[in-house]
C-alpha cells in the first residue's frame, strides 16, 4: 500500500469509528455551531458508555443510572500523570490534571461541580475525592486521613440527603469541601463549609419524598434494646414527620445496610460512643416531637394530649419547662416580662421549629464535629488545596416555596461565576499567547442575580424589610411589595399585567423568576415565615439547659441574652454566597458539567428534550463558542512536536532547535495553510477540526512504518 492508499483506509475506518462514539472533545465537531450536532454527540457516547465528554478543559457528564466498569484501580493507574488529551475522557484526568496542576504551578484549585437534580455532582465529587485518596503519596502521621474524608460523605449524606421526586438520593444541602495537601502531595486534612440545610423538610415532605435518610436508618437498621431504649417502633408510618410524603421505603436505597455504614463511619471520624448515643437521642427526639399533640380548652387555651415525658427525656430537659414553652410565648414588653399562651395553631407551628432548630442546628454541629476530626493537626509549610463544591442543584418543583428560591439562586450565583471565570481565563491565554482575541456574545446572567440580591431593591432585601416592617404583614404584602419594586423587572412577572389586567394562568400567591435554567413559579406562602426562621425565646430557655451536650452546645445561653435580631435566612445565605464566590475566584477552577438523561432516573434513555434543554441552560453551546472562538484547538509547542515529530524528516526522531521552529517545520511539512493554524508563545492554536484529524490520520497509517509506540492512540474520539 502506497501511503495515500493507507491514509485513505485509515481515514475511512476512523470515519466509521467516529461516526458512531462521536469526538471526545466537543471542539473537534466540525459544525460546533449547531445545537443538534453537540446533542447528536452527546447521544452517540451515551449509546456507547462513554458518559465523558469534553468542551476544552470542561468535563461534560452523563448520568449513566448504571454502575460502569469505569472507576476501578486499574483505570485510575490508567491516568495517573496522563495528560488531559491523550486518553480518553474521564473524571480521573480531570482530578488528576487538577492535582498535578496544584503540584506544578502551586496554585490553590477548585472543581465546580454543576448540573440539576439527579445530574451526578455528588457521585462525581465522591470519585474525585476517591481518586485522591486513593493515588495521593500518604503522609505516615496522617494516614487515616483519607479514610476520614471519605468516611464523612456518607455521615453527612444520611444527615443532609434524602429522597425526592427527582433524585433518591438528593444532597439537601450545599457542600464545599477544602482538601489540604503537604508539600510532598500527601492529603493532610480537610475542612467542609456547608450551605443551609432544607430543614423544612425535617416536618413537611412532598408527596412521594422522605424525610432525611438518617431517621428511616434508625428505625430500619437499629438493635432491638437501641430502639428500646429511645422508645421508638421500627414502622416509620408511626410517625407523623415520616409519612407526609407516603414513602416509607425506596426500592434502590437500603436503610439498613447505609445505617451500619453510618454507624461504623461515626467512630472513625472521631465520634466517641457517648457522642454517638446523643445523637441518637435526638434523632429519636425529632420523631417524638413529631407525634406531639395539642388539643384545645374550652376558653381557647391550648394543652399537650400525648405523653411528653420520653420527649423531655430524650432532649435532656425538664418535662414540665418543656410543656410550658410548647404552649405559651414569653414577651419583654417595656421591660417587663410577659407569658401569654399559645392558640393551637401557635403550639403546632412552635413545635415544628423547635424541630427544624434541633435538627437544623444538629447538623451544623455534625460539620463542626467532622471539621475537628479533619483538621491539619501540623501547619505544614507549602501546603496546597483543592475544593470540591456539591451543591444542590436547580430545581422547578410543582409548588416552589422559598427553599427552591434559594436553591436556584445557589445555581444562578454559580453560573455567573462559570461565566466570568471562562471567559476570562480563554481571554488571558489569548492575551499570553499574543493572538487577538475575537469577542463571543453570551447571555449575561448577572442582571437576574441583581433582581435577587442588589441591596436595598432586590427580592432579598424586600424581603428581609417585609419581615421587620411592623404591624400587619404578610406573604401577600411581600408580593405586592415586590410588584411595587421589581414590577417592571424583565426576569420578574406575577400575575398583574403591565395594562392592569390578570394574568390567568399565574395565581395571586405566586411570583415567577425567569432563571438562565428556566422559569420558575415561587408561592409566596411562608416565605416570611421561613426567612423570619424564628423560635420563641422560652423554647431557648429551655433548650440551653439541656443536659445533652450537643444539644447545649447547639443553644447557646447567650442567644436567649442577646436581645438583638441574628441576620435573617435569605440574607445569610446570600452572605455566605459572596463569601464562597471569593474563596473561589481565589483558585484556579476547573469544572464537571453534570447531565441528566432522562428523567425516570433508568439507565440507557436518552430524552433529548430533557437533554437539549439543560445544554442550554448549562450555556454549553455558548461554552463552546468562547472555547473556538477562532480556534478549534490548541496544544503546548512540546506536545504537539513528540506527538507529531515522526511525520516529518527534519523533527524525527528529535529536534534540537527552539521548539517553535520545530513545530514551525512540522506543520509546513505536512502542508497547513497559513489560515489553518498560529503560533502562539508557547502553544500551536489550530482552527479547524479537519486539519487535526488529517494529521492524526496520517500518523496513524505511518505506525507500522515506524513502528511507534505511542502511549496511547488519540484519534480525536
Ligand atoms: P446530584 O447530586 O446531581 O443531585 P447524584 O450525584 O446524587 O445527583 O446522582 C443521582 C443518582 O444517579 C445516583 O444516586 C446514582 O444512582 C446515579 N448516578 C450518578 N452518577 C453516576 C455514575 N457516574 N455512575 C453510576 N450512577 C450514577 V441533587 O443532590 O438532587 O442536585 O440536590
Ligand atoms: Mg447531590
Amino acid at each position: 500500500l502506497s501511503l495515500g492508499q493507507s491514509v485513505r483506509l485509515v481515514m475511512e475506518g476512523a470515519l466509521t469509528a467516529r461516526d458512531r462514539v462521536g469526538v471526545q472533545d466537543f471542539v473537534l465537531l466540525e459544525n460546533y455551531n449547531s445545537e443538534a450536532a453537540f446533542i447528536e454527540n452527546l447521544r452517540r457516547r451515551f449509546r456507547e458508555n462513554l458518559i465523558y465528554t469534553y468542551i476544552g478543559s470542561v468535563l461534560v457528564s452523563m448520568n449513566p443510572y448504571k454502575e460502569l466498569e469505569i472507576y476501578s484501580k486499574q483505570q485510575m493507574d490508567r491516568y495517573r500523570g496522563v495528560s488531559f488529551y491523550e486518553i480518553s475522557p474521564h473524571i480521573y484526568a480531570l482530578s488528576d490534571n487538577t492535582y498535578r496542576a496544584m503540584r506544578t504551578e502551586r496554585k490553590d484549585q477548585c472543581i465546580l461541580i454543576s448540573g440539576e437534580s439527579g445530574a451526578g455532582k455528588t457521585e462525581a465529587s465522591k470519585k474525585i475525592l476517591l481518586y485522591y485518596a486513593v493515588t495521593c503519596p500518604t503522609n505516615d502521621r496522617m494516614a487515616a486521613l483519607g479514610d476520614r474524608l471519605l468516611q464523612s460523605n456518607p455521615v453527612l449524606e444520611a444527615f443532609g440527603n434524602a429522597k425526592t421526586l427527582r433524585n433518591d438520593n438528593s444532597s439537601r444541602f450545599g457542600k464545599y469541601m477544602d482538601v489540604q495537601f503537604d508539600f510532598r502531595g500527601a492529603p493532610v486534612g480537610g475542612h467542609i463549609l456547608n450551605y443551609l440545610l432544607e430543614k423544612s423538610r425535617v416536618v413537611h415532605q412532598n408527596h412521594g419524598e422522605r424525610n432525611f435518610h438518617i431517621f428511616y436508618q434508625l428505625l430500619d437498621g437499629g438493635e432491638d434494646d437501641q430502639l428500646n431504649t429511645l422508645n421508638l417502633e421500627r414502622n416509620p408510618q408511626n410517625y407523623r414527620y415520616l409519612v407526609k410524603g407516603n414513602c416509607p421505603r425506596v426500592s434502590s436505597i437500603s436503610d439498613k445496610n447505609n445505617w451500619k455504614v453510618v454507624m461504623k463511619a461515626l467512630p472513625v471520624i472521631g465520634f466517641t460512643e457517648e457522642e454517638v448515643q446523643k445523637l441518637l437521642n435526638i434523632i429519636a427526639s425529632v420523631l417524638h416531637l413529631g407525634n406531639t399533640q395539642f388539643g384545645e380548652g374550652e376558653e381557647g387555651e391550648t394543652y399537650i394530649t400525648t405523653e411528653i415525658s420520653n420527649l423531655a427525656r430524650l432532649l435532656g430537659v425538664d418535662g414540665s419547662a418543656l410543656r410550658e414553652a410548647l404552649t405559651h410565648k414569653k414577651l419583654t414588653a417595656k421591660g417587663e416580662e410577659m407569658i401569654t399562651p399559645l392558640n393551637f395553631e401557635q403550639a403546632e407551628a412552635a413545635r415544628d421549629a423547635l424541630a427544624k432548630a434541633v435538627y437544623g442546628r444538629t447538623f451544623t454541629w455534625l460539620v463542626e464535629k467532622i471539621n475537628q476530626s479533619l483538621a491539619l493537626k501540623v501547619h505544614s509549610k507549602g501546603s496546597s488545596v483543592i475544593g470540591l463544591l456539591d451543591i444542590y442543584g436547580f430545581e422547578v418543583l410543582q409548588h416552589n416555596s422559598f427553599e427552591q428560591f434559594c436553591i436556584n439562586y445557589c445555581n444562578e450565583k454559580l453560573q455567573q461565576l462559570f461565566i466570568e471565570l471562562t471567559l476570562r481565563s480563554e481571554q488571558e491565554e489569548y492575551e499570553t499567547e499574543g493572538i487577538a482575541w475575537e469577542t463571543v456574545q453570551y447571555f449575561d446572567n448577572k442582571i437576574i442575580c441583581d433582581l435577587i440580591e442588589e441591596k436595598h431593591k432586590g427580592i432579598i432585601s424586600i424581603l428581609d424589610e417585609e419581615c421587620l416592617r411592623p404591624g400587619e404583614t404578610c406573604d401577600v404584602s411581600f408580593l405586592e411589595k415586590l410588584e411595587d419594586t421589581v414590577g417592571g423587572h424583565p426576569h420578574f412577572v406575577t400575575h398583574k399585567l403591565a395594562n392592569g389586567k390578570t394574568r390567568r394562568v399565574m395565581s395571586r400567591e405566586e411570583f415567577r423568576l425567569l432563571h438562565y435554567a428556566g422559569e420558575v413559579n415561587y408561592n409566596v406562602n411562608g416565605f416570611l415565615d421561613k426567612n423570619n426562621d424564628l423560635l420563641n425565646r422560652n423554647l431557648k430557655e429551655v433548650m440551653c439547659q439541656s443536659d445533652n451536650q450537643i444539644l447545649s452546645h447547639c443553644f447557646r445561653r447567650e442567644e436567649v441574652i442577646d436581645q438583638k435580631r441574628p441576620e435573617m435566612a435569605a440574607t445569610q445565605f446570600k452572605n455566605s454566597l459572596m463569601k464562597l464566590t471569593e474563596i473561589l475566584r481565589s483558585k484556579e477552577p476547573s469544572y464537571v458539567r453534570c447531565i441528566k438523561p432522562n428523567d425516570a432516573k433508568q439507565p440507557g434513555r436518552f430524552d433529548e428534550v430533557l437533554v437539549r434543554h439543560q445544554v442550554k441552560y448549562l450555556g454549553l453551546m455558548e461554552n463552546l463558542r468562547v472555547r473556538r472562538a477562532g480556534f478549534a484547538y490548541r496544544r503546548r509547542f512540546e506536545a504537539f512536536l513528540q506527538r507529531y515529530k515522526p511525520l516529518c524528516p527534519e523533527t524525527w526522531p528529535n529536534w534540537h532547535g527552539r521548539l517553535a521552529d520545530g513545530v514551525l517545520t512540522l506543520v509546513k511539512h505536512l502542508g497547513y495553510k497559513d489560515e489553518e493554524y498560529k503560533l502562539g508563545r508557547s502553544k500551536i492554536f489550530i482552527r479547524f477540526p479537519k486539519t487535526l484529524f488529517n494529521t492524526e490520520d496520517v500518523l496513524e497509517a505511518k505506525k507500522p512504518e515506524i513502528a511507534l509506540t505511542l502511549q496511547t492512540s488519540w484519534r480525536g474520539y
